[in-house]
């Protein structure tokens, strides 16, 4: 769209391109391995052939409008190109954004000490539990975690640990989400001077930021599926995002997001949320560097 405005007398042109919505989700159907187990997807369900989908990849941003090929370019090829497997289907979805985005500030961003596993689960459990989230809570996602296959994020409530997402094979999906190009070049310096300035850090940081910037959401734990990217992080306000390298073992299949949420609260505005209301970031904050758990617990972001 572009946009004449008058200034001190001269018009000038701004292009102000339309945003664009887009997304992209890859699958595959995978036969029951046991016939007498009634698969989860029933929508995917046939009566001769008992199907259920395996979730490859998915990915979504905001974007201008003349960056709608190359993006699509690059999610097609992501989704052709991942470690879980061949999908045969992808979807991508392309969507004119309405409203005007709302502007965000990204979360600092840190790296944990952790050598392994079990390491990163108590490294996990006492960030959470420092958020004001309960054992129950913690455990719950983790179980959920560790079964992976999972589409979106579960939504858990902070004390009961109960799930709240009205499609639990689906989950929530982080969505309309994106960053300017000014904030996306000093994101990517700051990361480049950590060794760490690659998309999966990008996004993830992205929609850690939308996440935590709901106000009902406490904390994100957050396992990448990816059976050869083993790091994972926890986001809260209070101590931004935290990578979690070692998180799960190389080759595990586990992974999957949860969104710790306040008890009580209206779950349709959460989801709607972080569904629906576009947001960009446009400020980011600090990238540092390594640190114990014990020098995060002692100096949290806020
Ligand atoms: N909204 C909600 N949940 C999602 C979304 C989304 N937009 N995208 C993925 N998930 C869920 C889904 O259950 C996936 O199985 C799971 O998260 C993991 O997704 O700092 O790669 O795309 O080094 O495998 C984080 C660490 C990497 C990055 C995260 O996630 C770093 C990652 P993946
Ligand atoms: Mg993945």
């Amino acid at each position: 769209m572009r946009v004449f405005k008058y200034q001190r007398g001269n018009i000038i042109i701004s292009n102000i391109g339309n945003l664009w919505s887009i997304r992209m989700r890859a699958s595959k159907k995978a036969k029951c391995q046991r016939p007498n187990v009634k698969c989860r997807n029933a929508k995917s369900r046939t009566q001769d052939s008992k199907t259920s989908e395996i979730h490859i990849s998915g990915a979504e941003g905001i974007y201008e409008e003349s960056e709608i090929q190359r993006i699509t370019k690059k999610y097609i090829l992501r989704a052709l190109n991942h470690s879980k497997g061949k999908p045969d289907r992808i979807i991508i979805t392309i969507e004119d954004i309405k409203e005007k985005p709302k502007s965000l500030l990204a979360l600092p961003v840190t790296t944990v000490k952790c050598k392994t596993p079990e390491e990163g689960k108590n490294i996990v459990t006492a960030l959470l539990q420092s958020s004001g989230i309960s054992k129950l809570a913690i455990n719950r996602a983790f179980q959920l975690i560790k079964r992976g296959n999972m589409r979106g994020a579960a939504l858990v409530t902070a004390e009961k640990g109960k799930r709240l997402e009205p499609d639990g094979k689906r989950g929530v999906r982080a969505s309309r989400l994106g960053i300017d190009k000014g904030a996306s070049k000093i994101l990517s310096l700051r990361l480049s001077r950590r060794g760490i300035n690659r998309d999966i850090v990008k996004e993830a940081l992205i929609l850690a930021s939308k996440v935590v910037s709901c106000e009902p959401v406490l904390a994100e734990l957050c396992v990448s599926d990816d059976p050869y990217y083993t790091t994972g992080y926890v986001a809260s306000g209070r101590f931004g995002y935290l990578r979690i390298p070692n998180i799960k073992e190389g080759g595990s299949k586990m992974g999957g997001r949860a969104f710790f949420i306040r008890e009580g609260i209206d779950v349709d505005k959460v989801i709607d949320y972080l569904e629906r209301t576009a947001i960009i970031i446009r400020k980011v904050s600090s990238c540092n560097g390594i640190m114990s758990l014990h020098e995060i617990l002692n100096h949290p972001h806020q």
